[in-house]
């Protein structure tokens, strides 16, 4: 099973060393049997740093985790003129295989330039986006790779234990589902779907940017209609055209079609898996959520 893995990385492109997503091929046709919503070009410059307008800070925290029993590392944004004496809503945002919580910072993903513009413009709510480490082992270092598939499927315990309440009890706001968020790129994609849908009375809004095969099936994820038609306010995806993981968020957009759930699925036109389409994802996400 390992030599699988290690076959399957390489024909990926992908190696730990240089640590960043892997190239994944399109395997057959593009997956056409779904309805997909309609792909609207972001605004040139969405994603420029734009002069003159106010800016937010990225800061790095730590803290203790229960579950992997370690000191753990996150990235947090807080928006231009972050106030203790107001309460934000909080967005987590999940990385890929290839990263950890310094990923949409240093690999091109510029979460603060996109959110800036958006505060800039008036276009999204108030909130600070944290960028954990979804990675929860004791070694969570990038170069686990495909290896650390695993530890990706149990953060759900250390986010849910241990960073949400820190996340809570350090920085000023909101922390009822309605102001609550989990999105996040390929296996970060994945595991916002899993652990959001899971957990509803945490997560009102989801998304998932180019989700992985590490997505649950559409049955596991949404095993009662009625309780997440009730209960989810958002479930949001975006995936390249041309990126053979499509499959993962076509079979959950297919399964809310036929079974009356409201669920968005766009098609990148012709997008890889690459930050082209992840920086549309957070552009997006971000506008519609805890309004
Ligand atoms: C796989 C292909 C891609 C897989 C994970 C990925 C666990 C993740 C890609 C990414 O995070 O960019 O078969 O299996």
């Amino acid at each position: 099973m390992k030599k699988l893995f290690v076959i399957a990385a390489l024909f990926c492109g992908f190696t730990a060393a240089n640590a960043q997503e892997p190239t994944i091929p399109m395997f057959g046709a593009p997956v056409t049997d779904v309805n997909f919503d309609p792909y609207v070009e972001a605004p040139k410059g969405y994603d420029q740093e734009r002069a003159g307008i106010e800016r937010g800070k990225v800061e790095s925290i730590e803290y203790k985790s229960e579950s992997v029993g370690t000191v753990r590392k996150a990235t947090v944004y807080l928006p231009p003129k972050y106030d203790a004496n107001k309460k934000y809503s909080v967005l987590y945002l999940l990385h890929g295989i290839g990263g950890d919580e310094r990923e949409w910072m240093d690999d091109g993903g510029v979460p603060n330039i996109i959110m800036d513009n958006l505060y800039a413009d008036g276009k999204v709510a108030d909130m600070i986006v944290v960028m954990p480490n979804g990675r929860a082992a004791k070694d969570d270092s990038r170069a686990g790779g495909y290896g650390s598939a695993g530890a990706f499927g149990v953060f759900d315990k250390d986010l849910i234990g241990s960073l949400m309440p820190y996340i809570n009890s350090h920085y000023s706001v909101y922390t009822d589902k309605m102001h609550t968020a989990l999105a996040g790129l390929s296996m970060g994609g994945g595991q916002s779907l899993n652990f959001g849908l899971a957990n509803m009375d945490k997560f009102a809004y989801v998304g998932g940017f180019s989700s992985a095969p590490n997505t649950g099936r559409p049955q596991q994820l949404i095993p009662d209609v009625e309780k997440t038609k009730k209960e989810n306010k958002l479930l949001w995806m975006v995936c390249g055209g041309a990126d053979g993981l499509m499959s993962n968020s076509a079979n959950l957009k297919r399964f809310c079609d036929e079974n009356g759930v409201p669920c968005t699925l766009i098609n990148y036109p012709n997008e890889g898996h690459n930050f082209t389409v992840w920086k549309y994802g957070l552009y997006n996400f971000a506008q519609l959520i805890f309004k």
